[in-house]
């Protein structure tokens, strides 16, 4: 996979040189090229930025540079290729495994993380119209610009390339990852010393008892879910639910709809 990154900050992306990202690089797994927009400018100051029509605060990027950058860097891949292009925003479409999945299958990225307000919208109708566009928010919540959000994109995509995760890291368990534990937080992991400060493992961890130890992890991920992402339990699909799953659900206040949905008339339950 090749990746651009076109931005007025290319110091904020370092982190694309160590770590998993970087050792993809390196292993030639990954082709990550970070580019100054300000060499797409033509004045003295190499303006990136204006004042935005129709008043208000802060300023707007202007879309001549972006134009200038995209162009090029269309134009230094392969004939008749275009990219797939990523915006951060925290007006996009949620970035979800899913969509790290989906976008992990392309071969061509090319993000434009915003500073200021963002970019002139005509950039992004532009491209649209050449290009697969993705708008994309992390998270609701506003940074001070885009290139945090391309750093953790970036991470999702890349060890989900063939090649990139060693089997010890392998991924088919990950909370989100299609096929996980029906889509549940995942619970508490435990490594030696078998006492510390005074704490020890749950038993059925040392028991070597396996199906018990499934059955207890799958507990524990229901628990947690419950607690922290009820929205998880709403939405996940009662097939994927034995019997005792089932129970543990009922014990922590949820109830079933006629069909066959999770609900918790009650609300949010203690422990
Ligand atoms: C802020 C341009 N979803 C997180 C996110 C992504 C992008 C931005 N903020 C938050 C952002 C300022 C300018 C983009």
């Amino acid at each position: 996979m090749r990746i651009d990154v076109v931005t007025i900050f290319p110091e904020y992306l370092e982190p694309l040189n160590v770590s998993l990202v970087g050792k993809a690089r390196a292993r030639g797994q990954l082709d990550v090229r970070v580019h100054d927009l300000r060499q797409w400018t033509h004045d003295r100051h190499h303006t990136v930025d204006d004042t935005p029509y129709g008043g208000g605060p802060g300023m707007v990027m202007k879309p001549e540079p972006w134009g200038e950058a995209l162009d090029a860097i269309e134009a230094s891949g392969p004939q008749g290729t275009a990219p797939v292009m990523v915006v951060p925003t925290p007006s996009g479409r949620p970035f979800t495994q899913r969509l790290a999945v989906e976008l992990s299958a392309k071969p061509w990225l090319v993000f434009t993380p915003a500073r200021y307000e963002g970019i002139d919208r005509r950039v992004v109708d532009a491209y649209a119209e050449r290009w697969e566009v993705h708008e994309v928010s992390i998270g609701d919540y506003v940074l001070a610009g885009g290139e945090a959000a391309v750093l953790v994109i970036t991470e999702a995509v890349a060890r989900l390339l063939p090649g990139v995760l060693g089997n010890a890291e392998s991924h088919r368990d990950d909370s989100f990852a299609p096929g996980a534990m029906a889509d549940l937080l995942e619970g508490p992991v435990y490594t030696k010393p078998p006492v510390w400060r005074d704490r020890d493992i749950p038993e059925v961890l040392l028991s070597g008892h396996h199906g018990k130890i499934a059955r207890w992890r799958r507990d524990q991920a229901f628990r947690r879910t419950s607690a922290l992402r009820p929205d998880l339990i709403e939405r996940c699909d009662p097939a994927a639910l034995d019997k005792h799953d089932r129970a543990l659900l009922a014990e922590l206040g949820w109830t079933q709809g006629p069909d066959g949905r999770f609900g918790r008339p009650g609300g949010p339950v203690e422990e």
